[in-house]
């Protein structure tokens, strides 16, 4: 296989763990915990593996250990760093005892139930170390929830005869690991489940999580680029550029980026949220951004859109759940319908308010809107154009306030959508070193008989030698959440916190941002260098850890 010079160098890079994890270490115990609410439902739920303490690593004396066998899955999205956490598994599991295996389900989830699985040698975890992507073993987004799942897995577990399973994923994956670790115990199996904080979109975090991996090389990739056309907006003074970015529901990526850009508008969906904003009141904030600037004889500019916008505003949220409703009960009816005749059939059978929005969207977006449905019947929301969408309705609004001469300028606009160029981008140190800690303190919480755990590594504002490695009880993190009309114990899902110091510091910042063209090129990851230029933790991190 051909390898660019970077990738070559790069294979070579060891990543740094914290100082306890270098040699033998000890488990200490903390106090017994509690989910973050509704505590009764959440014990009777896991009566096993409710209450446990939390974990922290520390040197000790070296033992000696038998060889055990080590499931992995990677479930969900990608999100840069996977296979450093796989590698950081296979080491620590290999420092233990040499005789140690460890085996990768493909494809996700769905590889343990189909018995999809294939041995990770030394020779297969050398070609991935510090490299993107999660295509050593795939990924996929089954979900692990029936109990007939998890017998089936069970199958395969006895006959490798793995002794733990460890699984990469979001909210949901870690959820899912909590009720199969609690399956197995409660059926004694003997088998302990880990999970590992994964995803992009940053929103598994809470006091004993700082951050999921692959948030810091994702952010980084797009304010590259962002960085990148702003130099050129700037350079050519002609465009407003209009840049979704991923993340689902929550807004961190698109602010980690605004902290790092210093654009001229992000929009954060929380705040539309909380302050009730109507599509019109977005609309109108940006247009007014672009006629402030145009009068200042700047016709160009850049705003940053959260992927999940549209569901945040309210409005919105309502057109979007009768418009479901209606579909599923009129599908079929729906779809005998001439294509040109069938924006005039939902406005005519929506209620009148629904109706008026409805109307008020681009024809690209209401057909969006009415078509493309997941298998759940709902809209998949990351599918509609919203970059589009604001653009249009922007120019419109400034159309009409140019005919009453509040506005004088040029409006001209690009539009781009940035999501798969990260999840997938070569794993920023950050990310190399904080997953391969992650990996590695999955094989010491294994080592120490837990299960229900997620692998914690803390303190990731410091060096990483001065890191705290160790294991939060996943209970701890969860709540009941009402999930298909059924209360279910789920991972508390973090969305941005308007009180939180990353959102402060935008909000005090952005009025000056809009005026100004006050950009930061941030410019490519950096991995080899001065510390400061390579290592550097996201701005979200650092602004939430400011003592
Ligand atoms: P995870 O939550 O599984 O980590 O996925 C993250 C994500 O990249 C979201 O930001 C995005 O909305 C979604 O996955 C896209 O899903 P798909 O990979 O199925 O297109």
């Amino acid at each position: 296989m051909t390898k660019s010079a970077l990738q070559i160098a790069r294979a070579a890079y060891q990543p740094k763990l914290p100082q306890a994890l270098k040699g033998a270490v000890v488990a200490k115990e903390g106090e017994p915990t509690q989910s973050v609410a509704d505590q009764e439902a959440i014990k009777a739920l896991f009566p096993n593996t409710y209450g446990m303490p939390l974990i922290q690593f520390v040197e000790g004396e070296a033992v000696e250990f038998p060889a055990i066998n080590v499931g992995v899955i990677l479930s969900g999205g990608q999100a840069p760093g996977g296979h450093n956490v796989i590698s950081g598994l296979f080491d620590g599991i290999k420092k233990l005892n040499k005789d140690s295996k460890l085996y990768g389900f493909i494809l996700g989830p769905g590889g343990l139930v189909d018995h999809n699985y294939k041995e990770l040698t030394a020779e297969i975890i050398d070609e991935y170390r510090n490299t993107g992507g999660f295509d050593i073993i795939g990924s996929g987004r089954t979900k692990l929830e029936k109990e007939e799942q998890f017998e089936k897995g069970y199958e395969i577990i006895k006959e490798l005869g793995i002794k733990a399973l460890v699984i990469i994923g979001g909210d949901d994956s870690n959820t899912n690991a909590c009720v199969l670790a609690e399956y197995y115990a409660a059926k004694n199996y003997g088998v302990q489940v880990i999970g590992c904080p994964k995803t992009i979109d940053g929103d598994l975090k809470n006091e004993m999580i700082e951050t999921s991996f692959g948030f810091d090389t994702a952010c980084k990739t797009y304010a590259e680029v962002i960085g990148n056309i702003q130099r050129d907006c700037n350079s050519a003074r002609k465009y407003w550029h209009f840049i979704k970015l991923m993340g689902r529901s929550a807004s961190h990526i698109a602010l980690e980026c605004a902290l790092q850009v210093q654009p001229n508008i992000c929009i954060v969906s929380e705040e539309v949220e909380a302050k009730e904003m109507s599509l019109d009141d977005v609309v109108t904030y940006i247009a007014q951004v672009v006629a402030d600037r145009a009068a200042a004889g700047n016709n160009f500019g850049t705003v940053l859109i959260p992927e999940g916008l549209i569901e945040f505003i309210p409005a919105m949220k309502r057109l979007i759940a009768e418009l479901n409703d209606f579909l599923a009960h009129n599908g079929a009816e729906f779809a005998m319908i001439k294509k040109s005749q069938q924006r005039e059939y939902i406005i005519k059978h929506l209620s009148e308010a629904n109706a008026a929005i409805y109307a008020s969207l681009p024809e690209g977006v209401a057909r969006q809107l009415s078509l493309d449905r997941d298998p759940h019947g709902n809209v998949q929301v990351s599918l509609i154009e919203t970059e589009k969408l604001l653009s249009e309705m922007v120019a419109t609004k400034l159309a009409a306030w140019k005919e009453e001469g509040k506005y004088v300028g040029k409006f001209a606009a690009q539009h781009h959508f940035f999501g798969y160029e990260g999840r997938c981008a070569a794993p920023s140190n950050f990310d190399a070193d904080y997953c391969y800690s992650l990996g590695y303190t999955a094989s010491m919480l294994i080592a120490n008989g837990k299960t229900g755990y997620m692998s914690s590594v803390r303190n990731t504002t410091a060096p990483a030698a001065e890191w705290i490695a160790g294991g939060v009880p996943i209970t701890m993190m969860m709540n009941m959440e009402r999930r298909h009309g059924e209360m279910k114990p789920v991972i508390q899902k973090a969305l941005v916190k308007l009180d939180g110091a990353p959102f402060q510091k935008f909000a005090a910042c952005r009025e000056a941002w809009a005026k100004e063209t006050a950009y930061v090129y941030p410019g490519p990851i950096q991995y080899f260098g001065p510390t400061e230029v390579c290592d550097e933790p996201t701005k979200t991190l650092q602004l939430e850890q400011a003592k």
